[in-house]
Formats: structure tokens, sequence, C-alpha cells
């Protein structure tokens, strides 16, 4: 029998700029070579420079997705993104909660791209409730992690503030947590990485861009890949890094909006060994 590839679901929004959402992890799969698929919790109307309207799917449509796709094809891991509604993330985790299917990573899309949140505490309440206790990795920004933990918080936090942040969401049932973007010394950005037990710094140097619109759901369709083809969580959450930091690099001169634009997803596969 031919080589059958490793399959691999989202559950989350449609950014008809076709930079972040379903469209920036069906991006990411396509280069990384596994074989997407897509639960859509609502489309988008967005460009580089704004979102314009939202339309939530009902959260039955939701639930008869992730049925129908789970029931026949499976997944080898799964990620969520974009899920604004209280009904739609305990629709999305009790049907996730009825198939066999592989890792779950838990993008949580709290707030937008200057950084306010887009939701009320009873979003980030489900979230803890329903989601999280089926999350092998969350992958909060700190912003998101401060929301999930119901802290408010103005500054960057410390790095007891950040392991605080990571054990309470594992108290909550998640297994890892990633807080990433979180500037560090100099020119570096650090995306803290909570194994269960303690926290590690995973360093990068700061791309200067304009073009980071779906850098954070690039990372976590990454890390959703290179677990679905097997690789422990370490490797798989350095692999993205470093596919995220060519998909940066490689787009850093685009102007295809006026506004923040896109990465470039066409960057070659990386080692996967
Ligand atoms: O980048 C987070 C994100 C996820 N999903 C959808 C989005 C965005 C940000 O714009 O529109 C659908």
């Amino acid at each position: 029998m031919n080589k059958q590839p490793v399959k691999t679901l989202t559950i989350g929004g449609s950014d008809s700029g076709g930079a972040a959402g379903i469209q920036a992890d069906l991006k990411t799969w396509t280069a990384l070579g596994v074989y997407g698929m897509s639960v859509i919790t609502a489309v988008t109307a967005q460009n580089s420079l704004r979102v314009e309207a939202i339309h939530y799917l009902s959260p039955e449509m939701i639930a008869a997705q992730i049925d129908a796709v789970l029931f026949d094809y499976g997944a080898q891991a799964i990620k969520t993104g974009f899920i604004g509604r209280v009904d739609m993330i305990e629709q999305t985790a009790w049907h996730l909660k009825a198939h066999e299917a592989g890792p779950l990573v838990v993008d949580p899309v709290l707030v937008n791209h200057k950084g306010q949140s887009m939701f009320g505490s009873d979003v980030f309440n489900a979230y803890s409730e329903h989601l999280l206790p089926l999350a092998d990795l969350v992958t909060p920004n700190w912003r998101e992690a401060a929301l999930l933990v119901g802290v408010t918080i103005k500054n960057i936090p410390q790095t007891k503030i950040l392991k605080h942040f990571s054990q309470t969401i594992c108290s909550a049932g998640a297994g890892q947590v990633l807080i990433t973007g979180v500037p560090g010394e100099g020119e570096s950005i650090i995306d803290w990485w909570f194994d269960g037990y303690e926290l590690h710094p995973l360093e990068q140097p700061e791309i200067n861009t304009n073009n980071r619109h779906g850098s954070g759901d690039t990372l976590s369709a990454a890390i959703c890949a290179y677990l679905a083809l097997g690789m422990d969580m370490e490797k798989a959450i350095e692999n993205a890094q470093v596919f995220t930091a060519r998909a940066l690099a490689a787009a850093s001169t685009w102007q295809l909006g006026r506004g923040h634009g896109p990465l470039s997803h066409f960057v070659n596969k990386i080692q996967q060994d």
C-alpha cells in the first residue's frame, strides 16, 4: 500500500484575508506535508487593516463537522483556534471527547492584534472548565494566559508570574503550556515552555517585520503537525519555532495589503528528525 499521509484537524475561524485562522493552519500543514482538515467555527470578513464582521456558525453545525470528520477520517493530532462563544466551546469539548484522536493543542484566541481582550470572563471560564482539561498543550500569548487565569495585568509578566500562569492552566487539567511571544533581553523573543513541572525559556532572535498576522496560528499548527508526525513535545515545539521564524523572515518585506500582513508559508519543509 502507498504511504498514507498523517492527518490533522483544526477547529477555528476563517480569515477571508488568508493570513490567520484555518487558512494559516491549512497552509502550514500543506508546507509540512500533512493532510489538513478544518471544522469552521466562524466566518470573519477581514483584511490586513481590520476585522469588518464576524458570523458565528451554530454550535450544532460545529458538532456536526467534528463528528463527520472524526467518525470517518480520524486525526493524529488536533488544534483549536478561534472559538469565541461558551456554547461553541462546550460543544467542541463534548464532541472531541466522544472520539478517539491524537494529541490536542488548544490555541486560545482571546485577544486581538492590539492585545485587547475580545471576549468576557464567561468565555475564559468555559475554556478552563471544558477545553483545557482535554489539552495536551495550551499555547496562549502572555495576555491570553493572564485572561485564562483571571488576572489583570498591564506589564510583561516576570518569570515567577509566568510559572504561576502555567501551573494554574495545568491545574485546570491541561498537560503542558507554551506562553508565546514574551519579550526577552535585547532583541529576543521568548516562548516559555512549561512541561508540567518546570518552565523552560525557548529564546529566539526577534524578526523585524510588520507582517505577523497569523504567526500564533502558524506556530500552534506546526506544533500540532509535528506531534502528529510522532515527535515528542520538546522537538515539536523547537521545529515549529524554526518553521514559524522562517515563514516570518520569508515575508518580512511583503506588502500585500495596507496593514499588518501575513507570513509566507512557502518555506521549505525542515528536517523531521
Ligand atoms: O491570529 C488569531 C486568529 C485566529 N483565527 C481567526 C482570526 C485571528 C486573528 O485575526 O481572524 C479567524
